[in-house]
This record gives C-alpha cells, structure tokens and sequence, in this order.
C-alpha cells in the first residue's frame, strides 16, 4: 500500500508512535508518505520507502494566525497526486483530521477517492479537543473520518462520553520494538551515573501542567529521604523552572540531573531502577511502556489508559492523581528489597512484550485493507 501518514514531528508520543508505525510499515514493503511541518524526530531512516514531505506555512503579516490546516491539506492533495498515495492516516486529531477531511474533499472534485484514517491519541480528546472552542471542529473531523482509531479502551469511553461520535472506534493500543530494548543491565554503564549503592529514578515527558512534574520531585523527596537515590529528568518544558525551583528549596539539587530532550531514551532507562508517571490524566503512557520494556517498574497515577499498560503490585503500583505518600511509600517498598526490585524488572519487562511492535502493526494494516475495501 502506499500510506500518506501526517503527525506532529516532535518528541510527543503521538509523533513517536506515528513515526515508528512508518518505520515498521515501510519494512513489511508499503510505501510510506510522512507529511508533516518538520522531519519527525525518530525518523532518521529515509529510503526508496520512506519518504518525508515537508509543509511549509509562508508568513504573511495580514495574518494574526498563520493558516497551517490550508497549508497542510492542500500538501496532502499534491502529495496524493504525485505519488498516488491510496490512504491518509492522520495522527492526532487537532487538527489533522480536520485537515484531512478537507484535503478528501477537493481530491474528490477531481475524481480522486481518498480514505481517512484518524488515530486519536489524548490531549487531542480529553484536554484540548473537548475544549468548547474546538469541539465541534473535533467532532465533525472524528465522524466524518473513514476508520478511527484510539490508543486504549480508555480513550476510546472518553471519546464516546465527551463527544457524540457516531462511528466505531477501534482500540489499536500503542507499541514498541522489543528488539531495541534488548540489552542486558551490565552494558548500561550505570556507574557513568550514580555509585552502586544508589538507585535512579527516571521521569520522561513533556513537562506540562498534566504530568504533574512537583508530584515526581516530591515522591522523589521523600524516596531519597530513605534510600539513596538519583532522579533523571528528561524533557523540557513549561515546568522545568517550577520543578528546579522546587527541588532547590528542598535542598535536592544536586541529587536532580534535568537532561533536556533527548533521543537515546532507551539508554538512560536502561540503568532505571524506579520510573514515575502521576499523570493528571494519560491516554496510555507510552513513557511508561518504554521503561517498563527496559525493565522498569513504574508508579504511576491510576488515570486513563494508565491500568491498561502497568498493573498494579505487578509491573508497578498505581494511586490515586496526587497521592504523593502513597507512591512514595509504593516507590519505596520496591526500592528496598533487592529480590523485591529484580522481580518487578522482571515483571514489567515481560509485560511489556504484549504491546510489541509485530503484534500490533499488523492491526493497522488489517484496518488499512478493510477500509480500503469498503470505499
Ligand atoms: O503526553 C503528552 O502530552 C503528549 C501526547 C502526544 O500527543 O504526543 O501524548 C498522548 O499520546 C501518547 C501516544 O499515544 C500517549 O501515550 C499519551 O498518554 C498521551 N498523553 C495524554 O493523554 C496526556
């Protein structure tokens, strides 16, 4: 098949997630289309079947905000003559699906049948698409995509709660490549970061309001208070400054590294002990997977699609949105037994190979023929 597939390019799970679905696509022998306003980060791989088109918005000073969902759907429209792309699947519907459903339209004029796929990933549901600002937008997009897809059962009961959705959502969890993570414990070089006697705790993300970063420098607090211990931060974000502000008041700089960004995440989880996700809400928490396929327990916030991904006194413990005592107290119990931490390791890491990569691309290819077949 030859897919045009559109996401945000950043280090956002739903780029992540949209950009390694191509990757993998692309190996199994489709021809892969990425439209999109910048390479996507996790693409460094271009070849005879992966291809990147870039949108460009031009600036024009008469305009307050510049038109992007113009831009990008008349992008699709070229994109689909040119290398006659037979299936659009957007990532994210703010305002892909939006832009999708306009560039179907004009194709049309021109004899030209287009099918849409939307992949609904959270923010895009339960923060900003919910916003009454958006709402209708968000709506008509969603029911007037061909296939719709959501990451969790969770997002998908948002969905259908927070929207009027006449369409079938299908639930196609997020994954990752088992083979990536690989590696055993001892190629870490660990001591690179802390001394033996230390445990490090990681928190990725973006650092926004809805990861709730003072309750991840605060459960640190009081883990450190019981066990040595490091907390790697990666991400950058609104935050950043309110969480470095915190831990200098508490007195824990120095045992905080805030690493910025960065694409070799797997590394740093690598020699993890302890990841923490208290999430306001999460549609999946692609973070958490990823450590939990590197071996990390996770504590997380029992919110969203989190419980479908980390199971509780299992792969982690998951507490109610803003429980700090219990998941310090949670974080500790398994920090202070070594069997105990070496069992959850374990633990989370065969979870974490039900959300492979193998197993869950082919469900988008199914979905990709069906709806092809039906149009
Ligand atoms: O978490 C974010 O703020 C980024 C956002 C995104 O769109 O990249 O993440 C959402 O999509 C991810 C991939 O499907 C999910 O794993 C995240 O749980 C989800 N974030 C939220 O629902 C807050």
């Amino acid at each position: 098949m030859r897919i045009g597939i559109n996401c945000y390019p950043t280090f956002g799970g739903s780029g992540v997630v949209a950009t390694e679905l191509g990757l993998e696509l692309a190996k199994r022998g489709h021809e892969i289309h990425f439209i999109t306003y910048n390479q996507p980060v996790r693409l460094d791989l271009l070849s005879n079947k992966v291809h990147f088109h870039e949108v460009k918005v031009p600036e024009y000073p008469l305009f307050h905000y510049q038109p992007y969902e113009l831009a990008l759907s008349s992008k699709m429209v070229d994109m689909v003559k040119l290398h006659k792309i037979e299936i659009l699947h957007v990532h994210y519907a703010i305002p892909h699906a939006y832009a999708a459903f306009m560039a179907k339209k004009m194709l049309e004029q021109e004899g030209i049948y287009i099918p849409v796929v939307t992949t609904l990933h959270g923010t895009d549901i339960t923060l900003v698409g919910s916003h009454p600002y958006y709402k209708p937008a968000v709506s008509f997009s969603i029911n007037m995509s061909d296939a719709v897809t959501s990451v969790s059962e969770s997002l998908k009961e948002d969905t259908f709660r927070l929207f009027n959705i006449k369409k079938d959502i299908n639930v196609i969890t997020n994954f990752i490549d088992i083979e990536k993570y690989k590696h055993a414990f001892t190629d870490c070089q660990r001591g690179m970061m802390a001394p033996d006697n230390e445990k490090i705790i990681t928190h990725i993300s973006n650092l926004r309001p809805v990861k709730r970063i003072l309750d991840v420098i605060k459960i640190f607090y009081k883990i450190q208070e019981k066990i040595p211990a490091k907390l790697m931060l990666i991400g950058e974000g609104p935050d950043k400054e309110a969480a470095e502000n915190l831990c200098d008041e508490l007195g824990i700089t120095e045992k905080v590294v805030f690493f910025g960004k960065s694409n070799e995440i797997d590394k740093i989880l690598c020699f993890s002990d302890l990841f923490l996700l208290p999430s306001e809400t999460e549609s999946f928490g692609l973070a958490a997977l990823e450590a939990m396929a590197s071996g990390v327990p996770v504590i997380s916030s029992n919110t969203g699609g989190i419980p479908e991904v980390n199971v509780h006194g299992i792969t982690g413990f998951l507490s109610d949105v803003g429980n700090v005592e219990e998941m310090s107290a949670n974080a500790i119990h398994i920090l202070s037994d070594s069997d105990r931490l070496k069992q959850f390791k374990q633990n989370a890491k065969e979870r974490s190979y039900i959300f492979d990569i193998h197993k869950i691309v082919p469900q988008y290819e199914k979905l990709y023929k069906e709806t092809l077949e039906k149009s």
